[in-house]
């Protein structure tokens, strides 16, 4: 870091104990510990409670500080009138059996901005506003950014009433069962004109930024995912009467449909796509019956919008013919889609001035996993910050990891760009 010109701000920044703490502080509210990582689902008593401790951590530092209905929770710093603020944040649900950082990290590096900037006596020009999203992760109802998603008005109750868990609670259930009210969801709607930009760290869950030494992502486009369920329906019969010609097994069908989806994701036009089957379902799911029907939770990730789609279609098309090859037949069921999206060139901008004056290396990249701030673009200007991931980058997993010192790093370079955004609209335009 450039000794010499660093402010008090930046000095609080670098403070690491303060990153430790509070991500061990939300690592406890999980239902598995351990070795079997973190899991706090949205929309879920632990996720409230994750939402509490950073309402609580924001009220202490004498900021304002509420929960809409769709359980996103936004603590402001009040600015000089104007109504449109600059926001910061991430999400505080987890993925089952999730890491310590996934969205903690975005969520934790508001609090200690905010912590740094009401130490430092910081009056901004904008409202400056910090937000902990609600449910965010798709692994419990399929589709992700449920939060950021009714902050923009990408999705309402009707839709919300269709997405079930694997118990049958959808997320609207869930959200009266955690004390929400969905019938005042339009009351979480954000306008346009109450926001200038926001910016939201997070772990890179990648390994660009620990590979190449970098300290610093800054993030051009952020990866569209396509959530197909395919259902494969075969013939349920005896294992042991049923004569292997004469079988209809929906698990060999979806076993050829996996790796027909891998296979055409390694084939050359579609470098960069990423397929992942993670969650199949046989049923009746028991040693001795042929599997009659297996569902497959399909994950199409792209940065090309024009080639996630068709690569959708082509996957759609290829599982049937090869369903068919064996005998059995298929359905395909949209569970959610959305684009990939570019980011603001301005923030990019200024967030490379501000990393080169902090002495810090930065990087421009993309983003392989989706986040609230795709939501957000819709609403107003926006930019992510990434940290870098150790452990080859692996997340979603407990052996998700980033360095103390990296996150508060990040801290600075979040609270450099927030001040920097604040006051940009004050220069006359270069
Ligand atoms: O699935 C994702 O990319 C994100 O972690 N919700
Ligand atoms: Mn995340
Ligand atoms: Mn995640």
């Amino acid at each position: 870091m450039t000794e010499g010109n660093s402010t008090a701000a930046e000095q609080v920044a670098l403070d690491v104990s303060g990153v430790d703490e509070l991500i061990d502080r939300f690592a406890a509210l999980s239902e598995t510990h351990g070795a079997e990582g973190v899991t706090r689902l949205g929309y879920t008593p632990l996720e409230r409670e994750a939402h509490q401790v950073f309402a609580t951590f924001m009220s202490h530092l004498g900021l304002s500080v509420h929960s809409d209905a769709a359980g996103n929770t936004i603590a402001e710093l009040p600015g000089d009138g104007r109504p449109d603020g600059i926001g910061t944040g991430s999400h505080l649900d987890s993925v089952p059996h999730g890491g310590r950082f996934d969205g903690i990290v975005g969520v934790v590096a508001a609090m200690l901005c905010a912590q740094t900037l009401a130490a430092d006596d910081y009056h901004p020009r904008h409202p400056l506003r910090f937000v902990a999203f609600a449910n965010e992760e798709g692994a419990r109802f399929g589709q992700a950014c449920n939060g950021s998603r009714l902050a923009a008005g990408t999705t309402d109750a009707e839709a919300l009433g269709e997405l079930r868990d694997r118990d049958g609670i959808s997320v609207l259930e869930a959200m009266r069962s955690v004390g929400l009210d969905p019938d005042r969801l339009d009351e979480a709607r954000w306008r346009r004109e109450d926001w200038d930009s926001f910016i939201e760290m997070h772990i890179e869950q990648g390994s660009v930024l620990a590979d190449g030494a970098d300290d610093i992502g800054l993030v051009d486009t952020i990866s569209g995912s396509t959530r197909l369920r395919l259902t494969v329906h075969g013939v349920a019969s005896h294992s042991g009467g049923t004569p292997m010609l004469a079988r209809h097994d929906a698990l060999v069908s979806a076993s050829a449909i996996v790796l027909a989806a891998n296979d055409l994701a390694l084939d050359a036009e579609h470098f960069g796509t990423r397929i992942t089957i993670g969650r199949i379902i046989a049923s009746p799911n028991s040693m001795t019956t042929i599997p009659g029907e297996v569902t497959l939770d399909v994950d199409i990730r792209d940065v090309d919008t024009d080639r996630q789609r068709q690569t959708a279609l082509t996957l759609i098309a290829r599982a049937k013919e090869t369903a068919a090859l064996h005998d059995t037949s298929l359905d395909a069921h949209l569970i959610a889609d959305t684009a990939p999206t570019l980011l603001s060139r301005r923030i990019i901008e200024l967030a490379s001035r501000e990393t080169d004056r902090l002495g810090m290396v930065h990087r421009v990249l993309a983003s392989g996993a989706s986040h609230d701030t795709q939501q957000i673009s819709r609403v107003c200007e926006t930019g992510m910050l990434f940290v870098p991931s150790l452990h080859h980058g692996v997340s979603h997993s407990p052996d998700e990891f980033s360095r103390a010192e990296d996150i508060a790093r990040g801290v600075q370079a979040l609270t450099g760009l927030l001040t920097a955004l604040d006051m940009a609209d004050e220069q006359p335009a270069s």
